[in-house]
């Protein structure tokens, strides 16, 4: 028996110091690019993300709509394994389908549509954008646009038609084929446009321009999309089933694998890891975990894992520390494996990127893991809040909730991750089952993530994650701390009182 001199503390109990600001220090030139994948330390990785954000192996969030979005955001979505490898294949391959970029809409229908009608076309059809003609049919007469900013299925009557809510054609500034599109981007902001349609010399629409898709189109480009201009998505695979599920993940385009595990430190790691390794030489990239020590992180190195994820027991939806007594707060596990990652990088000239994953709820806690040393974090309550998670949307009491369950609960059932020794079930439930509050977009949210990081990194006098993680300056928050600060926060909440 051996126990560790050290307390175990999470995120919640470090803040930052700030850094000499210095006059580069903006907005624009900090760049919160990561390497996911190993390479020899001074040259690029072979795979990066300019968001530093991924979105959790799990079934309440990362669905092809939930990737689609976070890889026009810049990050990247593995989507989750407790599934037939047909279907996780089909996942994949339903967001390599999309073309990066402008879309165009091929979902056509009638002014009589009912908005449900319409509601489940775009879901199933993964589009943001249904176009009103005449007769429904695609060379029907322009009408006008519905697209899902216009209305939420949730929030409005679903049996009344389209025509009530559709921007009608006479409303819409138009553009012909020919426009550039640098007078495509004139035209959306000087008439404050979402949906810019291009029509022919007839009056007959021929594609649609996003907003959304044309900033980000502009903003990540080089960074977000394959050099075949389709969008990156990774696949969460197991250590039972992977000669088959991987080779079927390989050929449906993922760009990159994680064995998802709650405990990774095992020898069926180092197995799944040696056949990718004989199978596809240094084709295939995966990452391994999750550990909390360096011990850990040195032996999945080892065998080959392209990255390694840190975080056991954290999980805003884990109760594994309660039910099985393992774990260690996510910031002592952070501080231990970083430091084998860099011992690992000094000894072999190979830089392995570490992913910071779970009990990270405030942005404040991701800026905590990065000063840190995390290259990359990995994200669930966060991403199940927002429209593109697969999760239903409930009201309680005139709030909206999005579902949001854990991988050991009993409603997701992922044996393969939970191994109990217990056959095909799971003996024990290591995760629960309850509800988020609902946030919105995941464009507007990781926009608001995004600048936050960027704010505090300003503050610390860093314009990138390596400076960061070199010269960031922490300091543990005292009980005292906490006891003030949640007494502030009661006092902010009852306004006739903070005067006092
Ligand atoms: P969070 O972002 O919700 O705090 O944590 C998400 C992470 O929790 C996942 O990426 C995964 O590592 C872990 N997880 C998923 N299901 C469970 C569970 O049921 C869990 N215990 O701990």
């Amino acid at each position: 028996m051996k126990i560790l001199d050290e307390v175990s503390r999470t995120l919640n109990e470090f803040l930052l110091v700030p850094g000499l600001t210095t006059a580069d220090c903006t907005p624009d030139t900090v760049d919160l690019g990561a390497p996911l994948v190993r390479h020899r330390v001074g040259e690029p990785a072979a795979i990066r993300v300019a968001t530093p954000l991924t979105s959790a192996i799990m079934g309440a969030v990362s669905s092809p709509r939930l990737a689609i979005a976070l890889a026009q955001c810049g990050g990247l979505s593995f989507v989750h394994q407790n599934q037939p490898v047909a279907a996780q294949a089909a996942m994949v391959q339903a967001v390599k389908r999309h073309k990066a970029g402008f879309r165009f809409s091929d979902i056509n229908i009638k002014p009589s549509a009912t908005l449900g009608e319409v509601a489940l076309l775009l879901e199933s059809a993964e589009r943001d954008v249904a176009v009103v003609t005449d007769d429904g049919s695609p060379h029907g007469r322009f009408i006008g646009l519905i697209s899902t900013d216009d209305f939420h299925p949730h929030r409005h009557d679903l049996a009344s038609p389209v025509a009530s809510r559709m921007r009608p054609a006479q409303d819409l500034v138009t553009a012909p084929p020919t426009i550039t599109l640098s007078e495509a981007n004139t035209l959306i902001w000087d008439h404050r446009l979402d949906v810019l349609p291009v029509v022919d010399a007839g009056g007959l629409l021929q594609s649609i321009v996003l907003r959304r898709d044309y900033e980000l189109h502009k903003r990540f480009r080089n960074e977000s999309i394959d050099a075949d201009k389709r969008f990156r998505v990774g696949a969460g695979v197991n250590t039972h089933d992977y000669r088959e599920r991987i080779p079927a993940l390989v050929e449906a385009g993922a760009d990159l694998l994680c064995i998802d595990s709650s405990d990774g430190y095992s020898v069926w790691q180092a197995d799944t890891l040696a056949f990718v390794r004989d199978t596809y030489g240094g084709r295939v990239r995966i990452g391994a975990g999750n550990v909390v020590d360096a011990r850990a992180f040195r032996y999945l190195a080892d065998a080959g894992a392209d990255f390694v994820k840190v975080g056991i027991g954290g999980g805003s939806i884990c109760t594994t520390r309660d039910q099985k007594g393992i774990g260690r707060g996510q910031a002592s596990a952070l501080i231990d494996v970083v430091a084998g990652r860099d011992a690992y990088a000094a000894e072999t000239g190979v830089y392995v990127p570490l992913c910071c994953d779970g009990g990270l709820l405030t942005d404040a806690h991701m800026a905590v893991a990065f000063a840190l040393g995390a290259d990359f974090v990995m994200l669930g309550r966060y991403f199940a809040r927002f429209d593109e998670s697969p999760a239903p949307l409930v009201r309680v009491g005139g709030q909206f909730f999005k579902e949001y369950w854990g991988e050991g609960s009993n409603r997701a059932r992922n044996v393969s991750r939970y191994e109990h020794g217990g056959g095909s079930r799971l003996t024990f439930e290591e995760g629960v089952d309850g509800y988020v509050p609902y946030a919105g977009s995941l464009y507007d949210n990781v926009a608001l993530t995004i600048a936050k990081l960027k704010a505090t990194m300003i503050s610390c006098g860093a314009t990138g994650l390596p400076g960061f993680h070199r010269d960031a300056v922490l300091v543990p928050v005292s009980q005292q701390s906490f006891l003030q600060n949640s007494a502030e926060i009661q006092l902010r909440d009852r306004p006739g009182d903070a005067g006092r």
